[in-house]
């Protein structure tokens, strides 16, 4: 039996991917943090059959411990802190999780395998944020990085720094450049799934409107279920490399709004959603859109989910949540 330990267990990818690793019978082992984290009961719920194990990224005595009880032959690094805008309030911590969290798990494993490097093989999530200010459109391995947060430069030194353990001391370790994906288990502070609560409550009637930023930026999004599936097929590969995983398509935030009130029957989003500088950032990443081919044809991978489903998939999930808290019939 296969053993995974994976960082970031309480995130949205964390729980896809264990669900993943364990229908494919894997031992899984998830890192988790804080003395009372406030997200264990939800892991035990989703995946009961994940062994957690205490620790934190800036920690490294504390991997090395985990190292030791989860024994893994893979790792996978999706521990962060992932809110781009936070980043600005909190750049140094996001630099010491994001950015330098990235070479404590890189040093926890190449002082674990010891002489036998080859022992263990490596994932780390990076992001489609450090294309930034693009350079290149649409985005591929080669197009020069140019990151505008201080979550985008952590991600950088992240990155480069599993290139450089590949290259350094031969790792099995690759990076999966991963565009924006969502799914009904999206944090609520990220902008799909603060659009898609927003309406579920708007259509309900326990909410009048919503309050955004910048409604022009693009994004490439995809479904966080399919995503996880290439960090997988990225670990089985004879070498490790770097992979962009993107839907290929790109949409504004206005878009997103479009389908998401359209489900709920309401075709003028515009009298239910205000702007508010607050929710702008002090440097924007206008356009997103990835070039996943590589990704396509070495790994064989292919999203399933399109566009157009992802934000109705979002809002039923969450009108089904608002429901149940509510105690509103449904029919
Ligand atoms: P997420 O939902 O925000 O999850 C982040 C995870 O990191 C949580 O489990 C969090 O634990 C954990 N974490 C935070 N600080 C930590 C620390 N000091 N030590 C250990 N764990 C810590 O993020 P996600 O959407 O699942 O994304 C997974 C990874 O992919 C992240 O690295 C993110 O930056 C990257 N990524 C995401 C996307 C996307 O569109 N979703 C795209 C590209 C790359 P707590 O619950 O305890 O806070
Ligand atoms: O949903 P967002 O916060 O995601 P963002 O900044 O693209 O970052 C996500 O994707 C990255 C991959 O490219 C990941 F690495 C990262 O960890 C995270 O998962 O914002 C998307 C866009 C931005 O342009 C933002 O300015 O939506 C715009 N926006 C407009 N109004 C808003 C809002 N974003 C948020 N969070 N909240 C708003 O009210």
């Amino acid at each position: 039996m296969p053993r995974a330990l994976v960082t970031g267990i309480t995130g949205q990818d964390g729980l896809y991917l264990a669900e993943l690793l364990l229908s494919k019978n894997y031992e899984v082992y998830g890192l988790l943090r804080g003395q009372n984290n406030p997200k264990r009961s939800l892991v035990e719920e989703v995946v009961p059959d994940v062994k957690l194990l205490t620790g934190d990224l800036t920690d490294l005595s504390s991997l090395m411990h985990a190292f030791g009880q989860a024994q893994p032959d893979e790792i996978y690094n999706l521990g962060a802190i992932s809110f781009v805008a936070y980043s600005w309030e909190n750049a140094r911590l996001t630099s010491e999780v994001t950015g330098q969290g990235v070479l404590n798990v890189l040093e926890a494993t190449r002082i674990w395998c010891g002489d036998d490097i080859g022992k263990v093989r490596f994932y780390q999530a990076s992001s489609s944020e450090m294309f930034g200010k693009v350079q290149a459109v649409p985005q591929s391995e080669t197009t020069l990085l140019w990151p505008r947060s201080p979550y985008g430069v952590a991600k950088v030194f992240g990155h480069y720094m599993t290139i450089n353990y590949r290259e350094s001391y031969g790792m099995h370790a690759s990076s999966g450049i991963l565009f924006n994906h969502e799914s009904p288990r999206r944090g609520p502070e990220f902008v799909t799934r603060k659009i898609s609560q927003a309406v579920a409550r708007i259509a309900l009637g326990l909410q009048d409107k919503i309050t955004l930023g910048n409604l022009d930026a693009k994004r490439d999004w995809g479904f966080a279920g399919d995503y996880v599936e290439a960090m997988w097929l990225m670990l089985q590969q004879e070498e490790a490399d770097d992979y962009v995983v993107s839907t290929g398509e790109t949409h504004s935030i206005g878009e997103f709004l479009d389908i998401a009130f359209r489900y709920v029957n309401i075709d003028d989003w515009t009298k239910y959603v205000e702007q508010d500088p607050r929710f702008f950032r002090p440097a924007e990443v206008d356009l997103l859109v990835g070039d996943s081919t590589k990704a396509r044809e070495k790994l064989g991978w292919t999203p399933k989910v399109t566009f157009a489903e992802l934000p109705e998939m979002m809002v039923e999930a969450d009108l089904q949540e608002q429901r149940v808290l509510h105690r509103i019939d449904g029919n």
